[in-house]
């Protein structure tokens, strides 16, 4: 069985949001379309508490983007985002929610953060979609979403460790850091992930 995992498609994300991400909704008529070629498809959500200490409003003397040591994890502050219940938080108006069978929600410890969809940054706490993923006898998984070079590029590492090809779909994805995404699709692809484009799924496309 393949999986379609779409991640953090959400209003903070996209322009006009609080962390957005330029051009992030373009890609979303591609995860729409998509979306027809799989038999599951799964979502995440970052989904903060107001407390969340990956926040820079909740440190002194602290801006969005610098750098800090959080329970002795790198962690970079963040402008308040995807805060539980806010229109910021919730998915883009735009993304076809209805064959979604399972959303995966993330970041709700505010003493860690969680960029991948599998487990925090500290890898504590897992948040079941391994389990789930298995027992639904998924074998190939297929990432999409936002951002490029965060949470999808740790969600689809991570798939690789817990034993499913991952694939990451390139033009289904946007970075913040156009930089640090190219970095990141280089260590994805140096642990045998594998990186496509949509046309490989939706061949009209192409
Ligand atoms: C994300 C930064 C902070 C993401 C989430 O979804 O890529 N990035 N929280
Ligand atoms: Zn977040």
């Amino acid at each position: 069985m393949r999986a379609l995992i779409i991640v953090d498609v959400q209003n903070d994300f996209t322009p006009g949001g609080s962390l957005e991400v330029q051009s992030g909704d373009k890609i979303i008529p591609t995860i729409n379309k998509l979306q027809e070629q799989f038999d599951l498809v799964i979502a995440t959500q970052d989904w903060h508490p107001a407390s969340h200490k990956s926040f820079a409003s909740n440190h002194e003397n602290a801006k969005p983007f610098d750098k800090i040591k959080l329970n002795k994890l790198d962690q970079t502050l963040w402008p308040d985002h995807c805060v539980q219940g806010s229109k910021g938080a919730e998915f883009h108006p735009d993304l076809n929610t209805d064959k979604i069978e399972a959303i995966f929600r993330k970041g709700m410890d505010p003493e860690i953060d969680s960029y991948s969809g599998f487990f925090d940054n500290g890898r504590r706490k897992s948040t079941g979609l391994t389990g789930y993923l298995q027992e639904r006898e998924v074998t190939e998984t297929f990432f999409c979403g936002l951002a490029g070079d965060i949470c999808v590029f740790y969600t689809a590492k991570d798939a690789i460790e817990e034993g499913f090809k991952s694939f990451l779909i390139q033009d289904a994805c946007q970075p913040l850091n156009h930089g640090d995404y190219s970095d990141a699709l280089e260590e994805f692809e140096k642990r045998k992930g594998i990186v496509i484009n949509s046309n490989r799924l939706i061949p009209q496309f192409g």
